[in-house]
């Protein structure tokens, strides 16, 4: 650092040296300019990241389908960073680096920032030149102009002496007020490197230096006093710079000992007063005001002549030779040290105002882009957490539901047999009840009361109601044998399934499992339609003598065998039967005891032929017998059956007829009955069947709304896991990014703030 420097002759050296040299030539203020593009590209990617960590976290927040993985307090932190950073980018890339330049009236303050800039920008001249701060900053367009405070007005500047005017016409300036001069950075390679410089009037002509310092020095990155070399540093400077290190912590200080070629008509003298100079100024800065270590006060204490340097730079931009005109002995050494004091300056201040300028900011950045990578990391974790919770959710699910089809499987199987066997049994009992009830019929048609009378009207009433009594009492009697015993093993059966399957079914369902399957009261309906069934019962209620040729016919042949055998029938095929639904279950006849039973009809039929178709034949037989037994006895015989016919034929009363009737009607419902015994069984049994396979479903179908709640919330949990490994890996990303920028961040500290620590 302590190095001189001098700008070399680029024309004598080759390609390659050139790019060498043009590194090393570059200015320093580059440092600061690069490290602004840097932190401002920093910033930018800062900007954007947090957006998106902004858009991220609000639309997670917002998921209601997730438990929260993220707090309304983080969403809010996280937006409060957009608006921050955004400022601070805003802030950042309006940073520039700027100095202020402070001495007395005429000791060329105006001149060695005209030197500087390689023009003459700013009016000089003898007496009290610059009477307001003047701040010089680069503008982008070709034309200079002007902008004072609290306006926006430009106004334009062709030349230095218009500058002057402009200023002097403007009554409204005084000493504390601004006055920016827009340089066309074409113009100056200096403001190209965004460095502001700020002339101020002479010191020394004003009271409200406090003022200056509050409003022109507080963000200045380095101050340069330009002292006259032809007089020893002021109290009034001296003083100034003490207020303004009181205000600033270690501020950047140079003295520029101007005038320095009015030293070169006096050789002699010359090196005792540069002497004396630095050892006032080192003095000045290193013991009064302590800003810089004795050993790097040469660097900020030179020896110019700010008149010269611009005289020369002026020349040779307009083609001349830079040492051509009246320049006093000695040029060439003022000029390297005004170069040397550019070179030294540009270093201090682009370290300076990137530290001052970017320094804070980047510290800023870091703790917002560690805030975010915990933020993320903490999303992360959440996320983490809930995916594990919902895989064991689907996990515990699937196997419930595994659980649940294989039991259900296994539970079927048992039903299915338990519900066989009680059908069985239920049609076993019913058949054995309904065998008993109908051996009992006779007693049920006793019970029957109801006038009675032969007349067709009559009885087709009294059959009516026969029935329907028949019906009422088989039914009520039915129902009393086998009701109980079958609704009890019925709801056994029921409780068993429900047993069996309760497990199956949620905790919150199975209280109320038996309320969602209703076990309706059960009764068995027998159904036996007497009506139907004995339709076609034919009462045979006419008197017949019981020693009458039918009767004593019917009682060895049976009622249908004597029908068939005294009226010569030829109608073999029987009638149809009763409708009932079982008719068609009719057991045949047996094929044996038909045969037998046809001789034996066709030999009476033949001797009943026989005796009605021949008087002749009775006559004969008559004989016979008279012969035999004698006639006493005929008449007896005679008389006797006369007396019983008489008898008969007198207690043929009605009673005797419907007790006939019943007889008959019990002989034939009973035959009808026992037709649909195995019909009556295997409907009741259906009907139980029914009855426990509707449960069954009924049971099934809870098992099924679970199975459906299962799987629904399996996909549910595979819905979650899914946008929770996305919302992860986003996390994930976004705390790598903030990982990055971290690193970023170092490696900007690293290269731009440490150096030179
Ligand atoms: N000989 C000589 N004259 C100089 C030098 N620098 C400046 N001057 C002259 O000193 C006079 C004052 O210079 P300015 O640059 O106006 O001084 P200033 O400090 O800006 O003065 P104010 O604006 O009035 O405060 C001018 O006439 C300059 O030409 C120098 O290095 N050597
Ligand atoms: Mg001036």
């Amino acid at each position: 650092m302590s190095l001189v420097f001098l700008r070399p002759n680029t024309s004598a050296i080759g390609k390659k040296d050139k790019r060498l040299m043009a590194e090393v030539n570059a200015s320093p203020l580059k440092h600061f300019v690069t490290a602004k593009k840097k932190i401002n590209g920093i910033f930018e990617q800062l900007g954007a990241y947090i957006k998106e960590s902004s858009a991220f976290l609000e639309e997670t927040y917002s998921n209601e389908e997730l438990d929260p993985v993220t707090t309304e307090e983080q969403v809010a932190e996280v937006r409060g960073y957009l608006s921050k950073v955004a400022g601070i980018g805003e802030v950042l890339s309006r940073r520039h680096m700027k100095v202020v330049f402070f001495g007395r009236t005429s000791n060329g303050k105006s001149s060695v920032i005209n030197a500087m800039l390689w023009d003459k920008v700013l009016p000089s001249g003898i007496g009290h030149t610059t009477n307001c701060f003047l701040r010089v900053e680069g503008t982008d367009g070709n034309e200079a102009f002007l902008l004072t405070e609290g306006s926006e007005e430009k106004k334009s500047v062709k030349t230095v002496n218009h500058l002057a005017h402009a200023l002097h016409q403007d009554e409204d300036l005084d000493a504390g007020s601004l006055v920016c001069v827009m340089w066309p950075k074409g113009k100056c390679a200096l403001l190209r490197d965004d460095l502001v410089l700020v002339d101020s009037p002479g010191i020394d002509v004003t009271t409200e230096l406090d003022s200056w310092i509050d409003k022109f020095c507080l963000d200045a990155d380095v101050f340069v006093l330009v002292a006259n070399s032809e007089s020893t540093l002021m109290q009034t400077e001296k003083s100034f710079f003490h207020k303004v290190n009181e205000r600033l912590s270690s501020p950047n200080i140079f003295i520029l000992n101007n005038r320095w070629d009015a030293s070169a008509s006096e050789p002699e003298y010359m090196e005792e007063v540069r002497r004396q100079h630095m050892d006032r100024c080192t003095s000045f800065l290193v013991d009064e005001l302590g800003v810089v270590d004795r050993a790097q006060a040469s660097d900020r204490i030179f020896f110019v002549s700010a008149k010269e340097v611009l005289q020369a730079r002026v020349q040779k931009a307009q083609g001349m030779p830079e040492a051509g005109g009246a320049l006093a002995e000695g040029f060439q050494a003022r000029m390297f040290e005004f170069q040397n004091f550019e070179r030294r300056f540009e270093e201090c201040i682009s370290q300076s105002a990137v530290k001052t300028k970017f320094e804070q900011h980047t510290v800023r950045a870091k703790q917002i882009s560690e805030a975010l990578r915990l933020i993320m990391d903490s999303v992360h974790v959440a996320a983490q957490e809930q995916r594990i919770h919902c895989m064991e959710t689907k996990e515990e699910r699937e196997d419930r539901l595994e659980f649940i089809d294989k039991q259900l499987d296994l539970l079927t199987l048992d039903c299915k047999g338990k519900i066989k066997n009680i059908t069985e049994e239920v049609e076993k009992q019913v058949s054995n009840a309904m065998a008993e009830e109908i051996r009992r019929l006779h007693v049920l048609v006793d019970d029957f009361h109801m006038d009675f009378h032969p007349s067709q009207v009559v009885l087709k009433v009294y059959k009516n109601e026969l029935h329907r009594h028949i019906e009422e009492g088989l039914g009520r009697n039915m129902s009393e044998r086998c009701s109980n015993a079958i609704t009890s093993a019925l709801q056994n059966t029921q409780t068993e399934m429900i047993d069996g399957l309760k497990p199956l079914l949620p905790l919150s369902v199975r209280e109320q499992v038996d309320k969602l399957v209703p076990r309706q009261c059960f009764s068995l309906s027998y159904d036996l339609n007497c009506d139907k069934l004995c339709s076609d019962f034919q009462e045979d209620i006419g008197f017949h003598f019981s020693l009458g040729w039918t009767m004593l016919v019917n009682r060895f042949l049976g009622p249908k065998n004597t029908r068939r055998a005294l009226m010569g029938y030829n109608d073999q095929v029987p009638r149809p039967m009763a409708i009932t639904p079982v008719s068609t279950a009719m057991p045949p006849f047996p094929q044996g005891s038909v045969t037998q039973e046809e001789l034996m009809v066709s030999m009476v039929t033949g001797l009943a032929s026989l005796t009605s178709r021949t008087s002749m034949g009775i006559i004969v037989v008559g004989g016979v017998i008279w012969k035999a037994v004698g006639w006493r006895l005929i008449a007896l015989s005679v008389g006797l059956y006369g007396l019983l016919y008489v008898y008969e034929r007198l207690t043929w009363t009605t009673k005797a007829k419907e007790r006939a009737f019943k007889r008959q009607f019990v002989d034939y419902a009973s035959e009808k009955l026992q037709l649909i015994v195995s019909y009556t069984g295997s409907n009741c049994s259906h009907q139980v069947q029914q009855e426990l396979a509707g449960t069954f479903a009924q049971l099934c179908q809870q098992v099924d709304v679970t199975r459906q709640q299962l799987e629904d919330e399996i996909q549910d949990m595979n819905r979650k896991i899914e946008q929770l490994d996305s919302l992860q890996s986003k996390a994930k990303l976004l705390r790598n990014k903030a990982g990055w920028l971290d690193s970023e961040l170092n490696m900007f500290t690293q290269q731009y703030l440490q150096q030179g620590r």
